[in-house]
């Protein structure tokens, strides 16, 4: 072994990937490459999943040895200085609870956009605009995990992001043309909301969500510990009105969710089928199921009055359990986790995460199911390829090809969809393509237009778990690792590693051509996000865009004034101990990119307020003397002299 042993891995020059030593290949276990890498990895995860620290040595120098394979030369992923990137890349935030938009392939952040967390940056959860998106005495923060864009038949169509978050129940919007949450609604009769999709055909439509654990229903102090009586529902939302449209009760606990092309169909990965509330219990059975979801049905039934309704809430509830109408369940290995229908509109597939196979099934085999024509849902499935340990998520190119992580054996597993059909029905064929190393433990993948019929085969992304010695020691805490890999050719090529805050599940990636010209790149004055206090300030006799001035009603004091760099409409204004105070300020600056802030010192207080924007807080003055506030947006040669004071009488 090399003596130069550092916490930051082997030594690198600038610029150069280190080959191994000698020595160094023969420490390895079980010799060079990738068996050696496999059963160290399998060694590692039978360990508690790369828990055992004294393995992470030679997990250093398996990367080297990968990364200095010969005779690859990597593609670029290079966007020089001043140019655009290609696509926009929406990333989970997971539970930093934000959205982030990513230019892939640079993989440069370019904005946080906040959805459930709050942001002092730009006063989510400050300012009066965001709290009427989340809600009175909204959760601190949340779990995102799926983001995905509405489509049209098939298609992205640049009009929404829709995302959950699973701790609080809650699924989100953020408008495309402004990149801010607009809408947020909370699921009723459930723990959490963890798998999300959007519906195809002929758009959304509907969103669709999976909520994973079971509870008594109502949830209201009943059968505390009678784990028979909870349940589990599937949900689906009206993406326009945001309003839940229907629930449907199923057995076991649902996963992850995908839908077809046609608007027929969503199907879910469940696992738990044996309704325990323990990990022995939890695998008992042998498998568990998919279940799919008739939406036509579900639609007759609810319009029939065939639903009932839990407590005190009206959202029509259906159910969907075995031996039901409405659903098919489909036996598949234990503990199924992503489900990512194919691009041609064909196929489903289900990883198999304890199982080292992934499970396809074909939608029109449902359709025979549904027409009394297939007895077995067993049927359904069409190929059940072995790629490799923990199959997780699967990602297809549109060329016939899909892409699944291995989150054990820490690899990427290339497969050919037609041979893995031909294999299951007998044919002596390899199906296999290529398994490329990830660093490591990968969770979601996703490719460019995957989840569309535009899938383009340009760009896969590794959204990985562990980054263990990819990057400067910065803590206990380590970075995730989304690793971007180039999928054009007929080998994948890894070509950046992008270290990232935690966590990461899903992303998606789109094209900015789709996106161009409907990105605003300043407010429009009668933008909904804040027509509420344009509204209020219309009652008050005060025009926006010109006055500042402060209007009191009784214990209530409302602060108006514009921004201009590199002033304030009003240099102080005077209040009184006690008083519930609205500042409430527009920019009237209409240059682009010309943001101003308002920061009130010792009150917890800033938002920003960008281009034509009215952005307005509310607080209490409670404490008297002199609190000044500025500007927080460097927006001007003079932009620290942009303040002004607040004075609190006692
Ligand atoms: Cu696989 Cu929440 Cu999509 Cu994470 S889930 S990885
Ligand atoms: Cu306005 Cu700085």
């Amino acid at each position: 072994m090399s003596d130069k042993k550092n916490d930051q891995g082997p030594e690198l020059k600038a610029g150069q990937i280190r080959a191994l030593t000698e020595e160094e290949i023969a420490a390895l276990p079980g010799g060079p490459g990738n068996p050696a890498r496999r059963s160290f990895m399998k060694a590692g995860a039978l360990a508690g999943l790369v828990g055992a620290g004294g393995l992470i040595g030679s997990l250093g120098l398996e990367r080297a040895a990968h990364a200095a394979e010969p005779g690859k030369k990597l593609e670029s992923h290079d966007v020089a200085p001043g140019h655009l990137d290609e696509y926009y890349g929406f990333w989970s935030g997971g539970q930093s609870g934000e959205l982030r938009i990513l230019g892939v392939p640079s993989m440069r952040e370019l904005m946080r956009v906040p959805v459930f967390n709050t942001d002092f940056a730009i006063g989510w959860g400050i300012t009066n605009e965001s709290k009427r998106v989340l809600g009175e005495n909204f959760p601190r923060g949340g779990d995102l995990h799926h983001p995905h864009m509405s489509q049209t038949h098939g298609h992205y169509d640049g009009r929404y992001l829709f995302m959950n978050d699973k701790t609080g129940s809650r699924i989100a919007r953020i408008r495309c043309d402004v990149m801010r949450t607009d809408k947020i609604t909370s699921i009723p009769h459930v723990a959490d909301v963890h798998g999300l999709r959007v519906q195809r055909e002929p758009r959304t439509g509907y969103v669709f969500a999976n909520s994973e654990f079971r509870i008594p229903s109502p949830n209201d102090g009943r059968d505390l510990d009678d784990p028979k009586k909870y349940q589990c529902v599937f949900t689906a939302v009206n993406g326009e009105t945001m309003e839940v449209a229907w629930q449907v009760i199923v057995d076991g606990n649902l996963d992850n969710t995908d839908c077809d092309y046609e608007g027929k169909y969503v199907a879910s990965t469940c696992y738990n089928s044996e309704g325990a509330v323990d990990l022995a219990g939890m695998m008992r059975s042998e498998r568990d199921w998919v279940v799919v979801f008739n939406i036509k049905r579900i639609e007759a039934a609810v319009k029939a009055g065939k639903f009932k309704t839990i407590g005190t809430s009206k959202v029509p509830v259906v159910d969907g359990r075995h031996g039901s109408e409405l659903t098919m369940y489909i036996p598949v290995p234990k503990s199924p986790h992503g489900l990512n229908a194919t691009p041609d509109g064909k196929y489903f597939a289900a990883a198999g995460k304890l199982s080292p196979t992934v499970t396809l099934m074909e939608w029109s085999k449902v359709d025979d199911y549904f027409a009394g024509k297939l007895k077995d849902p067993r049927d359904a499935v069409v190929a059940e390829p072995q790629l490799g340990l923990g199959p997780l998520h699967t990602a297809y190119d549109g060329r016939g090809y899909a892409y699944t992580t291995l989150f054990i054996d820490s690899q990427m597993a290339k497969w050919n969809i037609q041979d893995a059909i031909d294999a299951y029905a007998g044919k002596k064929v390899n199906y296999l393509r290529q398994k490329l190393d990830v660093a490591y433990q990968p969770g979601h993948n996703h490719t460019s237009l995957g989840e569309t019929r535009d899938a383009d085969g340009k760009w896969l992304v590794s959204l990985n778990k562990f980054s263990k010695d990819r990057f400067l020691a910065v803590g206990p805490l380590h970075p995730d690792l989304d690793q971007l890999i180039d999928i054009s050719g007929d080998q994948m090529v890894l070509v950046a590693d992008e270290p990232v805050y935690s966590e990461p599940h899903d992303a998606v990636i789109i094209p900015a051509k789709m996106l161009a010209g409907k990105i605003k790149r300043k407010w429009d004055r009668k933008d909904p996000f804040f027509a509420e206090t344009v509204a209020q300030a219309k009652k008050h006799g005060v025009v926006l865009e010109k006055d500042s001035k402060v209007i009191r009603q009784g214990k209530k004091v409302f602060v108006y004034m514009t921004s201009s760099a590199p002033k304030f409409g009003l240099d102080s204004f005077k209040v009184k101990k006690g008083d519930e105070v609205t500042v409430v300020v527009t920019n009237v600056d209409s240059i682009e990119d010309l943001s101003h802030g308002f920061c009130l010192a010792h009150h917890g207080v800033n938002m920003e307020i960008s281009p034509q924007e009215t952005s307005s807080v509310t607080f209490k003055a409670d404490k008297p003397g002199v609190y000044w506030y500025y500007c927080t947006f460097f927006c001007h040669a003079l932009h620290l002299e942009m303040r002004g004071r607040m004075l609190v009488e006692a």
